[in-house]
């Protein structure tokens, strides 16, 4: 039976729900069924769907209001959304209780690293001394820096190669580790751009777009790798 798999959505001021539809691709490519999930105020209304569906896919987007990792928000810091912090916070917590599988991309990494008590950079440009660029002149589904992968993690073990090539288009990055969160890659500046839960089943997490990049290495296998997890 195909998993069902929850995908968090951007929610705009507007109330708009908006989504890449490279995520929904991915997943179906790899053999899930992507429902996307909304803007929902009711707790018990999201907790049915953590019933429902399988695996979790946390999505790429604006900036995480810092006042939930403890800090004043700088003026570098771009837009925030209230509501999306609110509903994919809530989801992550339930979701992190069922032990159920999550993968979590961009503004995801960042997300699951704040809900475990991490901190985030707020802005690398201006917080972290570095000449790698992370938020690329190039196409997004163009490579830019690489990423080296650590041995012994389940990234290494799924790769087999110390080297990725990675795209980035992030503009901050996890400063300190969230509870029972490991390394599993960095960029050559030391920048994390991949971690995994040691306490979970399955939750690994990266900082560049893997649904865009089909074309090197294999991208493919992250998305492969989180389904076959979901079953
Ligand atoms: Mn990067």
């Amino acid at each position: 039976m195909k998993p069902i798999i929850g995908i968090t959505t951007s929610i705009e001021e507007d109330k708009a729900v908006k989504i890449f539809g490279t995520y929904v691709t991915a997943i179906e490519q790899s053999g899930g069924i992507p429902l996307l999930i909304p803007y929902l105020k009711d707790r018990e209304n999201l907790e049915r769907i953590v019933d429902v569906c399988h695996g979790f896919l946390f999505t790429g987007g604006k900036d995480i209001d810092p006042s939930y990792y403890g800090e004043e928000k700088k003026d570098t810091c771009v837009i925030t959304q209230p509501l999306r912090d609110e509903v994919e916070l809530r989801l992550f917590e339930s979701v992190y209780q069922s032990n159920k599988p999550i993968l979590a991309i961009c503004r995801g990494i960042q997300l699951v690293n704040i809900a475990l008590g991490g901190t985030l950079y707020q802005d690398i440009p201006t917080d972290y001394q570095t000449n790698i660029r992370h938020r690329q002149e190039e196409h997004k589904d163009q490579p830019s820096h690489p990423i080296l992968v650590e041995k012994g993690t389940p990234l290494y073990a799924m790769q087999k190669k110390d080297v990725m090539t990675g795209n980035s288009f992030h503009h901050q990055a996890i400063k300190s580790l969230g509870k029972g969160l490991a390394v599993m890659a960095r960029a050559e500046d030391g920048i994390i751009e991949s971690v995994f839960s040691t306490e979970r089943r399955y939750l690994r997490a990266y900082q560049w777009h893997p649904e865009r990049l089909y074309g090197y290495d294999d991208n493919k296998l992250l998305f492969d790798d989180f389904i076959k997890a979901c079953k």
